[in-house]
């Protein structure tokens, strides 16, 4: 808890059997209410080795993807009554200490979402961000911030936090289900009107860290700059695309993790 409000983390899972520990153990359990983990059908020992921690742990029958993943995480911290949501990605490449600060910046009232940035304080490169990644991210974080009217230095990290009233008003599953997941989700942050704040985070690069090739890579690029276009148009009131305007599309709460859970 802090400030009386329920801090849950969810950690979307894909593979994550050999980092799973390492990142759990680094978690400040003082002030975490609840850790959910997604397993989106692993080929490893991720649900077994998460369930042996007393996560708790959701499977999914089959893969559905990286953004699919995190519409169970996000559906199940509501359900159990989270206040503030951290989401990190269990490979180890972010620093999970910083929950704390995180989770704060929302609790105290001043934004309602918060970036953990690897661009903030110069740790990409020295951290072993490869150097097409860096640059990728530098040049499409310049066109998001035009597009989107937003001031912020990166969009693509695997460390975010929202507050409970963001998970409950964006309609998340007009969402894709692959990559682009995270930054439709941050564009319809913005499009919302929630603030969105930005912490500095260390970042580590090693095999299980990383396993996005070149080519995904490549379509995750185009998905943010057509998300970005999107949004631009739709302020300019030319569309009205789904992803801003289908207000049916919010979480589907039960649903999602029955089908998960009868899987499991
Ligand atoms: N649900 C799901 N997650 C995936 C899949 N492939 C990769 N991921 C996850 O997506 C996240 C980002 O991928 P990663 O290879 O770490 O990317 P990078 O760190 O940006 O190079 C990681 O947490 C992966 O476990 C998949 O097929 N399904
Ligand atoms: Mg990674």
């Amino acid at each position: 808890m802090i400030d009386g409000k329920r801090i849950a983390v969810v950690l979307p899972a894909y593979n994550a059997g050999l980092t799973l520990l390492r990142t759990y153990r680094e978690l400040p359990l003082d002030i975490v209410d609840d850790v959910i983990l997604t397993d989106d059908a692993s080929n490893d020992e991720t649900s077994q080795i998460a369930r042996s921690l007393g996560i708790h742990t959701i499977v999914h029958s089959k893969n559905r993807g990286y953004g699919g993943n995190q519409k169970t995480c996000y559906a199940a911290a509501l359900e159990r009554g989270a206040d503030i949501v951290v989401m990190v990605h269990p490979d180890y490449q972010y620093s999970p200490k910083l929950v704390l600060p995180i989770a704060s910046m929302i609790a105290s009232g001043h934004y309602d979402a918060v970036l953990a940035s690897r661009i903030l304080g110069k740790g990409a490169l020295a951290g072993g961000m490869p150097l097409y990644k860096y640059i990728a991210n530098r040049a499409l974080t310049f066109a998001e911030n035009l597009l989107l009217g937003q001031k912020l230095s990166e969009y693509h990290t695997g460390y975010r936090a929202w507050s409970r009233k963001v998970l409950e008003t964006l309609p998340l599953e007009a969402c894709s289900d692959d990559f682009v997941f995270d930054n439709q989700m941050l564009a319809q942050t913005a499009w919302f009107g929630f603030s969105t704040g930005e912490i500095s985070c260390p970042t580590r690069y090693f095999e299980q860290a990383s396993s996005i090739n070149f080519r995904r890579s490549c379509i995750y690029g185009l998905g943010v700059l057509k998300t970005a276009l999107a949004y631009r148009l739709a302020r300019w009131k030319l569309t009205k695309p789904s992803l801003f305007y289908d207000v049916s599309a919010k979480l589907q709460r039960a649903v999602p993790l029955v089908e998960a859970q009868a899987q499991a």
